[in-house]
C-alpha cells in the first residue's frame, strides 16, 4: 500500500484514503498502521499512549527491525525534541522556541530576499528558451542557504549537505553507506555544536547551547539532536513547499491567474499547496504504550504508527467534497494539518517555511509572468523517497512557448 520507490503518488493518496481511517501498511517489509482521516489523525496526535521512543516498539525490542532496515534513520535519530515525550519533550522543545524568536525570523528577511533576487538573476542571464529545472536552479538552493545561516552552518558546507541529505532520504541508498551517511551528518554538526560551545554567536546553535543563570543547559546530545532535526527539516521541507506551489499553479492556469491578478493573496495559495500537496506523505512513528482503538480497528500496545499527512490534507470528510481540488479560493474554514498537531507540531519552521514562499513564489512568478510546465503533468517524477513529497525535477519554460 506504501510503494518506497514512490511511482504514484495520487493513487497511493487514494487507496490510502479508501482503505481507512487507520490502514495497515507496510514499510520496506515492516507493519505498522497508517492514519489518513484528519479527525482520526488530530486525536492520535493529542494521546499520550502514542510515543517517539523507539523503545517501546516491538519490532524493536525483539531485533527484529535492526540498523539494517532502511527507514531507520528516520525514527532511530538520536535525542531531540522530535525523538522524546512528555517533560523531558518540553524542556528540549522549549529551548528551540525561544532560540526561535519572531525577532530572529523577521531578521531572516532581507537575506531570504537577497537569496531570491540571486536566484532569479542567474536564472534571467540564461536567458533561455530551452526547459530549466526550476528545482535545481530556485526551489532548492533557497532553503539550505535560509537554515544554514540561521543555525550557523558554514557555506562550503552547504553542496555537500545537499548530496548527503539526498542520499539519507533515498530508498535506492544502499543502506550501508546510509548509515556512513548518518555518521558524516553527526560528525559536521557535532563540530559545529563544538565550535559554538566554545565560543558563541549569534546563531540559533549558539542560542540552543547558551543558558541563562540558573537554566539547565541542554547537553552536547542535545544540542546535536535539536541541530540536527531543524536543518533536515528546514531543508527538505521548504524545498516541497516551493516546488509543489509553482507545480499545482502551473497545472491549475485559473488559479494562478487568480493569485496574479491580486483576487486572492499568495498567503493563500500557500497553504492551500499545504494542504493539497504536502511536503511530507508519511511521518514515522510513534509507538503505542497500550491498545488504543480507532475506527473500529484496535492499534496493539508495542505497534508502529505513522501519520500520512498527503492523505489526511485530502480528507474530503474534513475538507468538503472538492477535497481533492486545488483550490485557493476555497472559502470554508477547515483547517489541514500540514504542520502537526499536539505537542510535536512544527515548532518554529513553519513561520520560517511560510515565510520563503511567501517571498519567493511572488518574486519567480513576477520575473516569469509567461513560465509553463515543459513536459505534460504525468512525466513530472518523485525521488524514491518514502516520507517525503519530493520531485526529481521540474522542468520549466520560463518565458512561455
Ligand atoms: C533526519 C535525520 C536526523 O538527523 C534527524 C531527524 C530528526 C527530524 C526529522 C528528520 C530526521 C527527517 C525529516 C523530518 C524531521 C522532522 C520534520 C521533518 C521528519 C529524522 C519532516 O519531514 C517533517
Amino acid at each position: 500500500m506504501i510503494d518506497p520507490l514512490v511511482r504514484d503518488l495520487d493513487a497511493e493518496t487514494r487507496r490510502l484514503r479508501a482503505a481507512g481511517p487507520l490502514v495497515r501498511v507496510e514499510l520496506l517489509g515492516v507493519p505498522a498502521w497508517s492514519v489518513v482521516r484528519h479527525a482520526e489523525a488530530k486525536r492520535l496526535l493529542t494521546d499520550s499512549r502514542l510515543v517517539k521512543d523507539i523503545g517501546r516498539w516491538r519490532l524493536w525490542r525483539t531485533g527484529a527491525v535492526t540498523r539494517a532496515w532502511p527507514l531507520i534513520g528516520m525514527i532511530d535519530a538520536g535525542r531531540s525534541m522530535f525523538t522524546v515525550d512528555g517533560d523531558e519533550h518540553r524542556r528540549l522543545r522549549a529551548k528551540t522556541a525561544q532560540a526561535v524568536t519572531p525577532r530572529r525570523l523577521e531578521n531572516i528577511r532581507p537575506l531570504i530576499t537577497n537569496v531570491v533576487g540571486e536566484l532569479l538573476d542567474e536564472l534571467s542571464a540564461r536567458d533561455s528558451h530551452e526547459p530549466v529545472d526550476i528545482k535545481e536552479l530556485f526551489a532548492q538552493p533557497l532553503p539550505m542557504a535560509v537554515i544554514s545561516a540561521l543555525m550557523g552552518v558554514p557555506a562550503e558546507l552547504r553542496p555537500r549537505l545537499h548530496a548527503l541529505y539526498k542520499a539519507f532520504f533515498s530508498m535506492l541508498t544502499p543502506q550501508e553507506e546510509r548509515l556512513a551517511v548518518i555518521a558524516e551528518l553527526d560528525d559536521i554538526f557535532l563540530e559545529l555544536v563544538r565550535a559554538r560551545a566554545a565560543e558563541p554567536s549569534g546563531d540559533l546553535t549558539s542560542a540552543l547551547i547558551v543558558t541563562e543563570e540558573g537554566g539547565e543547559p541542554l547537553t552536547e546530545q542535545e544540542v546535536l539532536g535539536n541541530l540536527k532535526a531543524m536543518v533536515a527539516a528546514g531543508h527538505e521541507t521548504t524545498i516541497s513547499l516551493i516546488l509543489n506551489a509553482v507545480r499545482a499553479l502551473l497545472a491549475h492556469p485559473d488559479q494562478l491567474r487568480l493569485v496574479l491578478a491580486g483576487d486572492v493573496g499568495w498567503d493563500a495559495a500557500i497553504e492551500e499547496t499545504l494542504r493539497w500537496d504536502t511536503p511530507i506523505s508519511h511521518l514515522l512513528m510513534r509507538f503505542a504504550t497500550a491498545d488504543i482503538e480507532v475506527g473500529g480497528e484496535v492499534i496493539r500496545e508495542g505497534d508502529g504508527v505513522v501519520m500520512s499527512y498527503r492523505a489526511i490534507g485530502r480528507d474530503d470528510g474534513h475538507h468538503g467534497p472538492d477535497a481533492d481540488e486545488f483550490r485557493i479560493d476555497r472559502t470554508g474554514t477547515a483547517r489541514h494539518m500540514t504542520f502537526g498537531h499536539g505537542p510535536h507540531i512544527c515548532p518554529g519552521g513553519a513561520g520560517l517555511s511560510r515565510m520563503e514562499a511567501g517571498i519567493a513564489l511572488p518574486a519567480l512568478f513576477a520575473r516569469f509572468p509567461l513560465m509553463r510546465a515543459a513536459v505534460p503533468a504525468e512525466q513530472v517524477r518523485n525521488q524514491p523517497v518514502l516520507t517525503q513529497n519530493d520531485l526529481r525535477e521540474f522542468p520549466v519554460l520560463l518565458h512561455g512557448a
